[in-house]
């Protein structure tokens, strides 16, 4: 017995204007509905639906988040796997379907597509070729046929002045990574049932952490062919199969699992090394109560100020917060503007960008007039008062003038001002644990008289805070 019902995947109802809430918004005879409609059906089948995360694109199918009954992302246009591999980095059991267009995958999204696919990330991106922008009104994509009418080809595609279309089953076969790769076609009822076949397998791949599946689906948009919706099928297969053949490029399905896991970044892995190995795996003082400190460290190229962030984010780390660092800087090599943003917490972090500062470290003047506005009511600006002749005009926040150049200058090091400067930021916070700073330290600056000479600074400014700050 056959049993037609709406795949449990689906909503009950669809969000949109007006009535009709109980179908979908694509035109008659579009094949979004039947991809949809299968990749539904195999998230029960396959008992996933609960830790699927559908990446929507910029297209017809934008609006999958309205149908699916998963984690939904709208993805910036071609951006899908890009953002599905920053999910992979965090939710190593999460299915991740990149569902893209022609247009969104072939033209705008190329890079994001060829570098998922050559880093062979774990997701399945079913990629739905129409040969042409549906919703834009039927511009010619990368994959319109030499000849087809659209919009911007009104007189057909000609290969000489348009380019010629791309097959990205075959591009993706010229990566060594995918695991499997193959061509289907919705044009007839035994074709959808063999894509359902192909569609399976793909995620299947997916949770056993196989790596990277890509289907590439044939699919009509009769609006803007032109056509009825049986007219398209038979265009389908009498011009778009025989330029787009329907086969199996690649199937690594059997081969074992290439990784399982990611390989730790290796400051991580020195950092817990070196805790471990001295037996001194700090207290994590982080679980004790809701810490979030989002510093802003800015100079100028040469003043360390990247290389600051990097070693906050490790003694972070070390003390058992969650850390990120993002840095920002100029095309100059030295003397443009820098700064890094490092966010660390006891909390998971969603986003690495230091848009409010509860933490400004100016090392310059720049630095001061650019930040200074950002930084949240009561939070602490510190400034390098030998290079900033201006003072803090913000009365709602902490305020620390420290002659950080001028000490470092005495230690004959310019650079080291930076040093100076956030060894008084972690005392000042009740943050310093001074012998964990001396051991992360030497991960940071990798030079040997560096790393003494940081050393150094550092007791120097711990000296300055017990003597003018304590
Ligand atoms: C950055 C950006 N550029 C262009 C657009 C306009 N735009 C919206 S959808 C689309 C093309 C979609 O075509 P396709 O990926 O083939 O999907 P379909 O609609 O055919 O399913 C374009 C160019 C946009 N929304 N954002
Ligand atoms: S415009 Fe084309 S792709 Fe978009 S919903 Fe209509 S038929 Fe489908």
């Amino acid at each position: 017995m056959i049993v037609k019902e709406k795949p449990k995947a689906f909503y009950d109802t669809f969000e949109r204007k007006g009535a009709g809430q109980e179908v979908t918004h694509y035109c008659p005879g579009c094949g979004h509905g039947t991809a949809h409609k299968l990749i539904a059906e195999l998230l029960v089948e396959l008992d996933i639906q609960d830790r699927t995360i559908f990446l929507s694109p910029v297209g017809c199918s934008v609006f999958a988040y309205y149908y699916m009954d998963t984690g939904n992302i709208q993805c910036a246009h071609g951006r899908a796997p890009a953002v599905g591999t920053g999910i992979r980095r965090t939710h190593k059991d999460a299915i991740l379907i990149s569902y893209q267009g022609d247009g969104d995958l072939a033209a705008i999204g190329t890079a994001e597509i060829i570098h998922a696919a050559n880093r062979g990330e774990n997701m399945t991106v079913f990629f739905i070729n129409n040969a042409i922008y549906g919703m834009t009104g039927g511009q010619m994509a990368p994959t319109t046929l030499e000849g087809q009418k659209t919009l911007t080809t009104p007189l057909g595609r000609s290969s000489g002045r348009d380019g010629n279309p791309i097959g990205m089953a075959e591009v993706m076969d010229a990566i060594k990574a995918p695991v499997y790769i193959e061509r289907v076609s919705l044009s007839t009822p035994g074709k959808v049932l063999k894509a359902r076949k192909v569609f399976k397998k793909a995620l299947e791949n997916q949770i056993d952490k196989k790596g990277f599946s890509f289907v590439e689906v044939l699919s009509p948009c009769p609006i803007n062919w032109k056509m009825d919706p049986v007219e398209a099928r038979s265009w389908m297969q009498e011009h778009l199969e025989p330029l787009y053949p329907v086969r199996n490029f690649r199937d690594g399905s059997h081969l074992p699992v290439p990784h399982d896991d990611f390989i730790p970044f290796m400051k991580e892995d020195e950092i817990i090394n070196l805790l471990s190995s001295g037996g001194a795996i700090p207290d994590v003082k982080a679980s004790e109560s809701d810490l979030e400190q989002r510093v802003k460290i800015a100079g100028f190229g040469g003043q360390g100020v990247l290389s600051a962030g990097i070693l906050l984010a490790n003694y972070a780390i070390a003390s058992g917060y969650e850390a990120t660092w993002l840095p920002s800087y100029g095309p100059e090599m030295r003397g443009g503007k820098a700064n890094a943003g490092v966010i660390f917490s006891n909390r998971s972090i969603g986003s690495p960008v230091v848009a409010e500062p509860n933490v400004l470290i100016a090392l310059n003047s720049p630095s001061l007039t650019s930040f200074e506005n950002d930084v949240e009511p009561g939070g602490l600006i510190m400034v390098n008062s030998t290079l900033v002749r201006e003072e803090v005009k913000r009365d709602d926040v902490d305020v620390l003038y420290i002659p950080a150049s001028e000490m470092a200058r005495e230690s004959g090091v310019l650079a080291t001002a930076n040093i100076i400067m956030l060894t008084i930021y972690l005392k000042y916070k009740g943050l310093a644990d001074t012998e964990l700073l001396r051991k992360v330290l030497p991960l940071s600056v990798k030079r040997k008289d560096a790393v003494d000479l940081n050393l150094k600074m550092m007791e120097k400014a711990l000296a300055y805070y017990d003597r003018e700050l304590a």
